[in-house]
């Protein structure tokens, strides 16, 4: 019982927070988008504030080797730095029209900076996570011969255990040649033998 009411009570601690810096992102990447654009404001929204909750589940139910965790992590203090850019930069452009400012270009272009770099971020921190360990050993150089694994056609690895092969494949083959020359010397052998005999028997008179 005490363990639903801790949940509850996480969950009632984050809703709140989570709904005020969420509004104020949303209304952040509206206010950047054209207006044309402006239905995707939420998937904005998903670089942010949503993007921490993604993460979260990411680290909890899929991240299994360390990298993958390591990448979740990062990217859960990304998307809590991005929430809070966004919602801060929302709250200071309303503060600034409220006082009757326009929003000026550097304004803008901090914005669009804004959202380009955790755009760019997530894409990164998606590629490490589908195929990164992929990616890693593709530059590693496993053969140690300074050329990186995916473009390194011919494994030095293979040529370092082959002369030993190629001995071993060889041994048979000089065995049959000892053979072929004993059984050569031995027939040389009886070949002198008879003459020698043939010569020692006294030729009958
Ligand atoms: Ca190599």
């Amino acid at each position: 019982m005490k363990r639903y009411l801790g949940y509850f009570m996480v969950v009632v601690a984050i809703v709140p927070v989570a709904m005020f810096l969420g509004m104020h992102e949303i209304a952040f990447f509206t206010n950047t988008f054209s207006k044309d654009n402006q239905a995707l404001a939420p998937l904005g929204y998903m670089l942010t504030g949503g993007g921490v909750f993604v993460w979260i589940g990411i680290l909890l139910w899929n991240a299994k080797s360390g990298m993958q965790k390591a990448v979740a992590l990062v990217m859960i203090c990304v998307c809590v730095v991005g929430a809070l850019a966004t919602a801060l930069f929302n709250m200071y452009t309303n503060t600034m029209y409220d006082a009757g400012f326009e929003l000026t270009k550097s304004d803008i272009k901090s914005m669009t900076l804004l959202i380009g770099v955790l755009a760019i971020v997530h894409m990164v921190a998606l590629i490490m996570e589908l195929a990164g360990e992929q990616i890693i050993q593709a530059w590693r150089d496993d053969d140690g011969d300074g050329i990186p694994n995916w473009r390194d056609k011919h494994d030095n690895r293979q040529d370092r255990n082959r002369p030993q092969q190629q001995q071993n494949q060889q041994r048979p083959v000089n065995q049959n040649a000892n053979e072929v020359h004993m059984a050569e010397l031995s027939r040389e052998n009886d070949r002198l033998k008879a003459e020698n005999n043939h010569k020692e028997t006294p030729p009958k008179a």
